[in-house]
């Protein structure tokens, strides 16, 4: 299990279902925890993460919203100086909704945001989390206003050295070098950093380490990405330890194309085969 201890003080609401268990953070609208069975984590969250003085929690499944990483220049027109990753890991989200019966014990959060830099209407966002044999987390948004979202999920690996990510597109835009690559195979290794968008991926993505398999089912994407700081890049992060990049990756489901017309509408369901 992961400690919460260095969390104690944050709002959250833990929802069970038979075995499985999620815990819910209400600062960010963030899943920190899925347990899906007795003792087996899927989620991976910071030991050195934090809430206070607006730090984005590190771990778990981090809402980025309505931008991704810096914020583009339509979304940003003043070019003020903006938060990486949106806004919304940083607010406080109300529960608006509970249920339970006997497929799922769901739960709905909502957050209200004003004063967008582009957008001068107040915008909120939806966020449903369903725990039955799977964790479900769909996150949507009624107004038709320019916007990006992205579920940062990170997940906890027993060996990064023996973690795969797949299928992938073999075309990628590369974070790390800048660059548009096309690579030999349709998996993701980890033997240095990661930090690669990859465009019109699949609906199911499997992460494979050692022993243990999450199948990632995903909707209403447009990319998925692939992310781990490696060494000199996490000692650069505050809020990690020194090995703690051994210990997760990170595969988000994101629809970051902003000429689209459809309403926001994004849903990441894991499975977990231990
Ligand atoms: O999704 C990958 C990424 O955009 C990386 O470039 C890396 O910076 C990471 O997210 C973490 O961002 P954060 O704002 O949480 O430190």
């Amino acid at each position: 299990q992961i400690g919460f201890n260095h969390l104690c003080d944050l709002p959250c609401i833990k929802l069970q279902f038979g075995n499985a268990s999620a815990v819910i953070s209400l600062y960010g609208g963030q899943v920190l925890s899925y347990v899906p069975k007795a003792e087996e984590e899927v989620l991976w969250l910071s030991p050195k993460a934090t809430w206070h003085n607006n730090t984005p929690i590190r771990g778990g499944v981090p809402v980025c919203w309505p931008w991704f990483g810096p914020a583009d220049s339509r979304l940003n027109p003043m070019q003020m100086s903006l938060p990486n990753h949106g806004v919304v890991r940083t607010m406080l989200w109300q529960l608006t909704e509970q249920r339970c019966n006997n497929k799922y014990t769901r739960v709905v959060l909502a957050v209200t945001v004003n004063g967008l830099p582009y957008h001068s209407d107040s915008v909120t966002l939806q966020l449903t989390v369903t725990l039955s044999d799977t964790l479900s987390i769909d996150i949507a948004c009624a107004d038709k206003l320019l916007q990006q979202v992205a579920l940062h999920s990170y997940f906890n690996i027993p060996k990064l050295e023996q973690t795969l990510v797949q299928p992938l597109p073999q075309h990628y835009l590369d974070k790390v070098s800048g660059k548009s690559m096309m690579g030999t195979t349709t998996t993701a290794e980890f033997t240095s950093e990661v930090d690669r968008i990859y465009q019109q991926p699949a609906d199911d993505i499997h992460i494979i380490s050692a022993n243990t398999r999450v199948h990632i089912k995903q909707h209403g994407h447009d990319a998925t990405i692939v992310w781990n700081p490696w060494q000199d890049k996490s000692r650069h992060i505050n809020d990690l330890a020194d090995n703690n990049y051994l210990e997760f990756v990170c595969v988000e489901t994101a629809r970051l194309q902003l000429d689209t017309a459809a309403p926001l509408q994004l849903n990441q369901t894991l499975i977990a085969d231990y």
